[in-house]
């Protein structure tokens, strides 16, 4: 196992930024790009993927209930963009690597180094600046909670004139914090069909494309039909390569991964060894 990490750069020791220290053989503390020239990496089929592991509340690829699963998003995205390479800004927390694979250091920027919720849109402003006039097409995948909390950014893209699109994975939650209330209420032994409250963002439903035009970008109504996504994708892609700013709002299923999901929602006594 080895580490490539600058992390420490940006943790507290009081604060225990850091979380579980994994056990690494080789420590690097190096750019990734730098140490690992891409020539030495295994071909894709060489690499074994993790067997995930089973979660109640993984998303499925593909839902058999007529929704929208990020997944399917990501799909339809390459087909919107063909040939032209995209530059994943952002990717929404319920992005599971299987959705995607990235060859070049420019096909994801990866995420903030704070985890602060709301980063998304102005660092994706950043990003899609630093990209104009080149050959990419720069994307935000992002869930409706980061765009919520950032979202006023958009405003100096199309004052700019920098072009980027903005997909937002909404579902509807700041659903981070739904699996978080379920740990805790299984700790507690509260109810855990409890765990939406004060994290769904529904009731009434936003329109997410509307609050963007309100600050100048373009917005597509909000779509949760499968059906529309490769319409919907190939009309704000086409927008975009024309220098604009555009905003697509789709209703995803809510869910993580199904590693992900499984290691949120374990209680301590759940968890290997019992630590807390
Ligand atoms: C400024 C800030 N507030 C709160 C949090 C805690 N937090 C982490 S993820 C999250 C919810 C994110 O919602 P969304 O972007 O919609 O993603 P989802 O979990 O729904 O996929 C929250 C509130 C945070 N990380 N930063
Ligand atoms: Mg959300």
């Amino acid at each position: 196992m080895i580490q490539v990490p600058l992390d420490h750069y940006s943790h507290r020791g009081w604060s225990m930024d850091h979380q579980g220290l994994p056990p690494v053989d080789v420590f690097m503390p190096v750019e990734p790009d730098v140490a690992v020239p891409f020539s030495a990496l295994p071909a894709p089929s060489a690499l074994r993927p993790s067997r995930p592991r089973k979660s109640p509340m993984a998303m499925p690829p593909v839902p058999q209930d007529g929704t929208i699963s990020i997944a399917m998003v990501a799909d339809a995205l390459r087909r919107a963009a063909g040939t032209q390479p995209i530059t994943l800004i952002r990717v929404p927390l319920g992005w599971s690597g299987e959705m995607g694979h990235f060859r070049d250091p420019l096909d994801y920027l990866g995420m903030d180094g704070g985890a602060g919720i709301g980063s998304g849109p102005g660092m994706a402003v950043g990003a899609a600046l630093a990209l104009r006039g080149t050959d990419r097409l720069p994307v935000l995948m992002t869930g409706d909670g980061d765009y919520l909390m950032g979202m006023t950014a958009l405003w100096t893209a199309a004052n700019a004139g920098v072009p980027l699109l903005t997909i937002v994975c909404n579902n509807r939650s700041f659903f981070n914090d739904e699996l978080h209330q379920e740990r805790v209420a299984r700790d507690r032994d509260r109810p855990v069909q409890n765990r939406w409250i004060g994290q769904r963002i529904g009731d009434p439903d936003l329109d997410l494309a509307a609050l963007a035009r309100g600050l100048g970008p373009g917005g597509l109504r909000p779509t949760d039909s499968p059906s529309e996504l490769d319409e919907v994708l190939a009309r704000a892609v086409a927008a975009v390569r024309d220098g604009a700013t555009v905003v697509v709002d789709v209703h995803v299923t809510p869910g993580y991964s199904a590693a992900m999901a499984s290691g949120m929602t374990r209680s301590h006594e759940d968890q290997e060894g019992g630590q807390p």
